[in-house]
């Protein structure tokens, strides 16, 4: 445990995702600190994490208050949703050092490419997490389920191996993989049918089990399948649909993100998500209707 204790690890993002990292960073022996805007917690209230088994525990109990601690961090994790990460992302930027290192965590994808241009000296990793967990109160979250991690490189000096070997150690079955991409495309597949559908059928996750979406779920898919091959990424469109369809009966009473996004009149990830699709798709010189016509759909719902 002691190595880590030096290593100054930020976390982006107070959300549950955000807090259950810095909860399992701090029990493999880091301390890792929050970057959040003074007025944003309350400076002494600890954090709080709610188990799987009902056991409550204390964690950490330290955030970024002031400026004195950035030019220590070496790694930002960043857990925002994905239309906020390059606006809070360039804001936090030129306080930190120029070798931190940046991974992205965020269900979608598309931030990379807004960002690499943009991270002059920073090296960047991505990731996808199917951990799940609920915000209970601003400083007390409760998880949900157990889940993977996978992250790996995209540009940019590696991350170093100290760190990487922190996270494998502190985040419960974590890895690192080769092609960070296909892993982020086979996540995006799953979003991209249970997200929208949910959103638009107000139902939950295991309704879409019925048969009257097959027809549009392979739609979606097949048009996934054809801007991943124009964009280099290798998928297996049987594993893909059968993984879809895992997760929707694994996850049959949740409601999805965007459902609870789209019921709490929240903005929503759909233009990382299937708009990320139709965007590739158009650069290619393509049209999809189906991920088009959930685009559509989605933002239809969220301006009502
Ligand atoms: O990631 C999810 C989400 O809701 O955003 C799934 C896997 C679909 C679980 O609900």
């Amino acid at each position: 445990m002691e190595p880590f204790i030096a290593m100054k690890i930020a976390i982006l993002g107070a959300g549950a995702i955000g807090q259950l990292l810095a909860h399992q960073l701090a029990t493999a022996g880091s301390k890792p600190v929050l970057l959040v805007k003074a007025n944003q917690v309350e400076v002494d209230t600890p954090f709080v994490i709610e188990q799987q088994d009902g056991r409550k525990l204390r964690h950490f109990e330290s955030y970024c208050v002031t400026d004195a601690q950035l030019p220590e961090v070496e790694l930002v994790i960043v857990t925002l949703k994905a239309y906020q990460v390059t606006a809070a992302l360039m804001a936090w930027l030129p306080k930190l050092p120029k070798q931190c290192h940046i991974l992205l965590l965020h269900n979608g994808i598309g931030t990379h490419l807004e960002l690499a241009s943009r991270l002059a000296h920073h090296g960047l990793s991505l990731g996808t997490t199917s951990q799940a967990a609920l915000k209970i109160t601003p400083h007390t979250i409760k998880q949900t389920g157990t889940g993977i991690t996978q992250f790996g490189h995209y540009c940019g000096t590696p991350i170093s191996d100290e760190l990487q070997q922190l996270l494998l150690t502190a985040i419960p079955d974590s890895c690192q993989v080769e092609h960070i991409l296909t892993a982020l495309w086979h996540k995006l597949a799953i979003n991209a049918v249970i997200n929208p559908l949910t959103a638009i059928e107000d139902i939950p996750n295991g309704a879409l089990a019925a048969e009257k979406y097959q027809y549009t779920i392979s739609a979606i898919l097949a048009e996934l399948m054809q801007v991943a091959e124009l964009e280099g990424i290798e998928l297996d469109g049987q594993f893909i649909a059968g993984r879809v369809k895992q997760v929707i009966e694994l996850t049959a009473d949740n409601y999805s993100s965007m459902h609870q996004d789209v019921a709490f009149q929240r903005p929503t990830e759909i233009d990382y998500i299937n708009g990320y699709l139709v965007k590739r798709a158009q650069a290619h010189g393509i049209q999809l209707f189906h991920n088009q016509q959930l685009w559509q759909q989605i933002q239809q719902l969220s301006q009502h």
